[in-house]
C-alpha cells in the first residue's frame, strides 16, 4: 500500500468567518491556514482564493498573489487550485485559476451538475469538455471530484473519448453534500471498484462524516482530504483553531492504523507528477 497522501482544502468557497473564525480570506491568512496544514503533514493544498471580505474569487490575480506566497513558506507543497469556484459562477471565470505562472501541477475537474444544498452546482457537460480541454492543452493533472455515483461513469466515458486527460487518473469522492450521494462506506467501495486499474483516489466526508469516512480511506489504501472547506469541527461541539489541527487529528489515525504519511515529494511519485 502507498503512503497515505493528506490533501488541505484549506478554505473553500462557501465557509465564513462566523462559523469559524479561522476561515482564511486575506492573503497571510490564507498562508498562514496552507501552512499550518503542511507543518501538520499535508502534501497538498487544495485551494480556493477569497477577497479580503470573504467574497469568493476566481480572479486570476488573486490565485497569483496567493500561490506565491504559499510557496515562499512551503516550496514544496502541491497545490491543487479549484475551477469549481462558487456556485453561480461562469466556466470562464472558473478557469482563471489554470491561468498561473508556473501552470498549475494540478487542478480540480468536477465531474457533474449536481444539488449543492439549496443550489445548483452547474457542471455541464460542454463546461466539462471545455475544462478538459484546458488541462490537456497545458498538461494540467485533474483531480476529478465525484459527488455524486453517476459522475464517475460521465467522466470515464469522457477519458475514455479523450476528452479529458486519461489514465493514470485521480479522483476524489467528495460524499455527504447537503443532496448529493451520502458519506457511507458502502457508497465509497462502490466508487474505489469502479476505477481504472492504476487510479489514485482520495476520499473527502462532508461535516461530521470528515473522520468517520477519513478512517475507511486510510484503510482502504486510498487517501484523505479535510479542511474547513469541508468540515470546521475538530470534533463534536469543538471548532477546529486552524487547518493544521483537522490534519493532525488524520495524522494520528493514521499512526494508529500503521499507515505512514507521505511527503509531497513522495506524493508527486505516487500520482505520476512530473515536477
Ligand atoms: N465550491 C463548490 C461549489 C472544486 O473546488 O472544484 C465546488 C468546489 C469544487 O469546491
Ligand atoms: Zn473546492
Amino acid at each position: 500500500m502507498d503512503k497515505l497522501i493528506i490533501t488541505a482544502a484549506i478554505c473553500g468557497a462557501e465557509v465564513t468567518k462566523e462559523q469559524n473564525p479561522a476561515v482564511p480570506y486575506t492573503v497571510e491568512e490564507i498562508v498562514r491556514e496552507a501552512k499550518s496544514a503542511v507543518d501538520a503533514g499535508a502534501a497538498i493544498v487544495h485551494l480556493h482564493v477569497r477577497e479580503d471580505d470573504g467574497t469568493p474569487t476566481q480572479s486570476r490575480a488573486r490565485f497569483q498573489e496567493c500561490e506565491e506566497a504559499i510557496y515562499k513558506v512551503c516550496p514544496d507543497v502541491i497545490l491543487i487550485p479549484s475551477t469549481g469556484g462558487a456556485v453561480g459562477m461562469s466556466p470562464e471565470e472558473r478557469l482563471q485559476s489554470t491561468d498561473t505562472t508556473p501552470v498549475p501541477e494540478m487542478a480540480t475537474l468536477d465531474c457533474g451538475t449536481c444539488n449543492f444544498g439549496d443550489e445548483i452546482f452547474d457542471n455541464t457537460m460542454p463546461t466539462m469538455r471545455a475544462f478538459g480541454k484546458r488541462m490537456l492543452e497545458r498538461g494540467i493533472k485533474p483531480e476529478y471530484e465525484c459527488f455524486e455515483m453517476g459522475h464517475l461513469d460521465t467522466i470515464l466515458t469522457m477519458a475514455r473519448k479523450g476528452e479529458v486527460p486519461g489514465a493514470p487518473m485521480q479522483f476524489n469522492f467528495v460524499l455527504g453534500v447537503p443532496g448529493c450521494t451520502a458519506a457511507t462506506v458502502p457508497n465509497l467501495c462502490w466508487l474505489v471498484q469502479n476505477i481504472p486499474a492504476g487510479s489514485t483516489w482520495t476520499c473527502t466526508g462532508i461535516g461530521r462524516h470528515a473522520f468517520t469516512m477519513a478512517a475507511p480511506a486510510i484503510v482502504m489504501g486510498g487517501n484523505v482530504r479535510v479542511g474547513f472547506e469541508d468540515n470546521l469541527y475538530l470534533e463534536r461541539g469543538v471548532l477546529a483553531k486552524s487547518n493544521g489541527e483537522l490534519v493532525d487529528k488524520v495524522v494520528r489515525m493514521a499512526k494508529e492504523l500503521g499507515r505512514p504519511v507521505a511527503t509531497s515529494a513522495e506524493a508527486r511519485e505516487i500520482l505520476n507528477l512530473k515536477k
